[in-house]
């Protein structure tokens, strides 16, 4: 029995490994220009975890086959462990550990911490229990002001105030969309529980949290449509929020977004249509 455990325990140390060579259930492609750097880093430490997982696994399958029960009756010894040991892998851990975080430092601090480049566009994200709504602050570039009381979920979702001037152009649209190689930056905002934007090919998750408006900005480099869900577990309906994100030939997204209201919608739709999702 104890030799059967052993070669359980290697097989499936061996099927674990091996799935991750076959990259069945890989990532998607990466769209952004950070992408290639996240993904790169999440390699390293992957190869670094498997290592650690795998000698672990191996250790245990053959501690397993060497101390079976067996026919030799010998009352087995305790120890109270091993100092030195525990100092060893103590210090080879967090070695291994801060410079896996040095290295992603660099990638971490040009999503999260350095201000978007100057003139990147600014578009509005605005989740709600179950939904999302995209504002584009239309030929102005300038966001109409908003407020609670304008509030209307079927026709003012992020309740912009009709009496200012800035907001007269501006466009809600649950789909999200963005040129291509030219700086974007998000304002993340949420009307009531904490939510999470999230495109696999962007390679970034951010939450949206009530009352702050969290900025994040990236470059998306290739044309298409690519699905956009909430990754946060908000509410009875949080399966059914998710939407779209089509990345545009910068002319197309100029012209789109200098449109009026109505021919926006049509167009976005038209657009929207008009691209197919990547197969993965
Ligand atoms: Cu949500």
């Amino acid at each position: 029995m104890g030799r059967l455990l052993a070669v359980a325990i290697w097989v499936i140390t061996i099927a674990s490994v091996l799935m991750f060579f076959n990259k069945r259930w890989w990532f998607p492609e990466a769209i952004t220009d950070h992408g290639p750097s996240v993904d790169r880093q999440f390699l390293i430490t992957i190869i670094v975890c498997g290592i650690a997982f795998a000698a672990a696994q191996i250790g245990l399958g053959w501690v397993v086959w060497k101390y079976r029960d067996s026919a030799d009756k010998t009352r087995a010894t305790y120890s109270h462990g091993n100092n030195r040991l525990e100092v060893v892998w103590t210090i080879v851990t967090a070695i291994v550990f801060i410079s896996l975080g040095v290295m992603g430092q660099r990638v971490w601090a040009a999503l999260h911490l350095n201000p978007a480049p100057a003139g990147a566009t600014q578009i509005e994200v605005t989740a709600q229990q179950f939904a999302w709504n995209i504002r584009y602050a239309g030929g102005d570039k300038t966001f109409g002001r908003t407020d609670v009381q304008y509030i209307d979920d079927a026709t003012n979702p992020v309740g912009v105030v009709d009496t200012d001037a800035g907001g007269k152009d501006d466009i809600s649209t649950p789909t999200l969309v963005i040129p291509a190689n030219r700086p974007v930056e998000l304002i993340l905002k949420s009307k009531d529980v904490t939510h999470n934007f999230w495109v696999p090919q962007l390679r970034f998750k951010q939450d949206l949290v009530p009352g702050m408006a969290i900025r994040v900005h990236f470059t998306a480099n290739k044309v298409g449509k690519y699905e956009m869900a909430c990754a946060e577990l908000c509410g009875m309906n949080h399966f059914k929020m998710k939407t779209f994100m089509l990345v545009l030939p910068p002319a197309d997204f100029d012209a789109l977004v200098q449109m009026a209201p109505a021919q926006f919608q049509d167009k976005k739709n038209e657009l929207l249509n008009s691209y197919q999702l990547p197969q993965y």
